[in-house]
């Protein structure tokens, strides 16, 4: 009997699968079919493929050609399987011709004509219209922004919002992307989603008009600087039937997804206490040093610090307080909140001009969870116990500097194929954005007080 093994992703299943199947199982006499889960083809660059595995593996199987079907998760595995089930011939089409040859010295490898004209990418963007992004504001990240989001189909980089001309114009040079000046109602007109990363002041004035043109909005964080703003935003983006993302890169990184189903699956048992913590000594002349409104280490810090101990310890808390270290000009340095609940408490610390360790550890009744900087990318964690030999390492993947993963969930919430805002909810970020806005009250009765120890000396 001779047995042939091939593999794939099968997503949005069409005649090229179906003709590359049959012709496989042509080959001999029992065919085995590898269906590749979305972990493994998210690290393999994949990032959007829209059939859950469960229907791809459905695809197959309903062709009848396949005699096994497995599930591939990760590299190597095709030498285990070839071993393991002992095939004689490993096949492919032919847009993989080369890439597979080092099989040769496990089994006959044979590269199959590929059918013409057809492909799961051209079905995509026949099945969902390319995104048109527009990005408003052109500093730090947008850059960042516009190279992360070629690792993720269906987009389209469109155009860029700054007011503040010179900005634009050497935005418009260096990127070679078309940018809008005075005009933000024209700059709209010609987008479908905005990417808001302008200064933290003006992110919610331009959410708020984004979405009333009917566009779909991922903010940078904050949101908004008040609870009422944000439930605001979140009751007209569904009013008009819009996506709707703060942006906290955090929430969307697949570790960090991990970590807390880690977490909540009881291995530390009951969660008790959050620490994170997250700190970057900034440029002196750099916003968040010299804008001592809107500036400053929580409103740049807190949403990312915020995330975990909203996921894990809920979001009704009976108490928060704030600790800041101020310069003279009314910037915190350095912020530390407290944050209770019924059932435990959470501290987070955010520094623009103090360092310290950045960690996030999660500390249960069973064991903890400790995750090193930077934690905010979730590249690796460690669940440890009272037997501290017994340690459980993690290293989920992770790929870019994380960018592609919101802008990716981005993508599929605007296209209908992941609905669930279940990484980062509407109610979370409401949540953030009252933290935010007790902080800001907390600064401002402050520096009033400040301003009258001022006058009276
Ligand atoms: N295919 C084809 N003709 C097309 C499109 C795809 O013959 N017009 C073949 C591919 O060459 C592959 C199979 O159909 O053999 C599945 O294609 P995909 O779902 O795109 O999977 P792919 O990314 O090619 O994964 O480990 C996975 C393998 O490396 C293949």
């Amino acid at each position: 009997m001779k047995t042939v093994i091939t593999y794939g992703t099968f997503d949005l299943f069409h005649q090229g699968h179906y003709n590359l199947l049959k012709r496989a199982k042509e080959l001999g006499d029992y065919l085995i079919v590898g269906v590749t889960t979305e972990h493994f083809d998210e690290a393999r660059g994949k990032v959007n493929v829209v059939d859950p595995i469960i229907e791809r593996i459905e695809n197959v199987k309903k062709t009848g050609f396949a005699d096994m079907i497995i599930v591939e998760d990760h590299d190597g595995q095709k030498i285990e399987d070839i071993q393991k089930y002992g095939a004689d011939i490993f096949t492919v089409g032919s847009d993989w011709v080369g890439t597979f040859d080092y099989l040769n010295a496990f089994c006959k490898v044979v590269y199959l004509e590929r059918t013409p004209n057809i492909s799961s990418t051209f079905l995509r963007k026949k099945q969902f219209k390319i995104v048109r992004i527009g990005i408003v504001g052109t500093g730090r990240i947008a850059p960042r922004f516009i190279s992360e989001s070629k690792y993720v189909s269906g987009l389209t980089i469109e155009c860029a919002y700054n007011p503040v001309e010179e900005s634009a114009k050497r935005f418009e040079k260096r990127e070679k992307i078309k940018c809008y000046t005075g005009d933000y109602e024209e700059f709209l007109e010609n987008v479908d989603a905005v990417y808001i990363a302008s200064p933290n002041e003006t992110h919610f004035e331009y959410a708020k008009k984004a979405i009333e043109a009917g566009k779909h909005v991922l903010s940078e964080k904050p949101l908004s600087f008040t609870k009422k703003e944000s439930e605001v935003l979140y009751t007209s983006a569904k009013g008009k039937g819009v996506v709707l993302m703060e942006a906290v890169k955090a929430a969307y990184c697949p570790g960090f997804q991990q970590l807390i189903n880690v977490a909540k699956s009881g291995k530390i048992g009951d969660i008790v206490d959050v620490e994170a913590s997250f700190t970057r000594l900034a440029d002196p002349l750099s916003r968040e040093r010299t804008d001592a409104e809107y500036g400053g280490a929580f409103l740049e810090f807190g949403p990312s610090v915020l995330v975990p101990v909203i996921k894990l310890m809920g979001k009704d808390y009976t108490s928060v307080t704030f600790d800041s270290i101020y310069d003279g000009n009314g910037v915190d340095l350095y912020t530390k909140a407290d944050i209770r609940y019924d059932n435990g408490f959470a501290t987070v610390k955010t520094g623009v001009g103090v360092k310290t360790e950045g960690q996030l550890v999660v500390s249960g009744t069973k064991g903890y969870i400790i995750a090193q900087s930077p934690w905010w990318l979730m590249k690796k964690f460690d669940v440890r116990y009272e037997d501290s030999s017994k340690i459980e390492h993690f290293e989920p993947r992770f790929q870019g500097d994380g960018l592609r993963y919101e802008i990716s969930d981005f993508v599929s919430k605007i296209n209908g194929t992941d609905k669930k805002d279940y990484k980062l909810t509407a109610g979370e970020s409401t949540i953030m954005s009252e933290f935010v806005e007790k902080f800001m009250e907390q600064k401002k009765k402050l520096m009033i007080s400040r301003q009258r120890k001022g006058e009276d000396k």
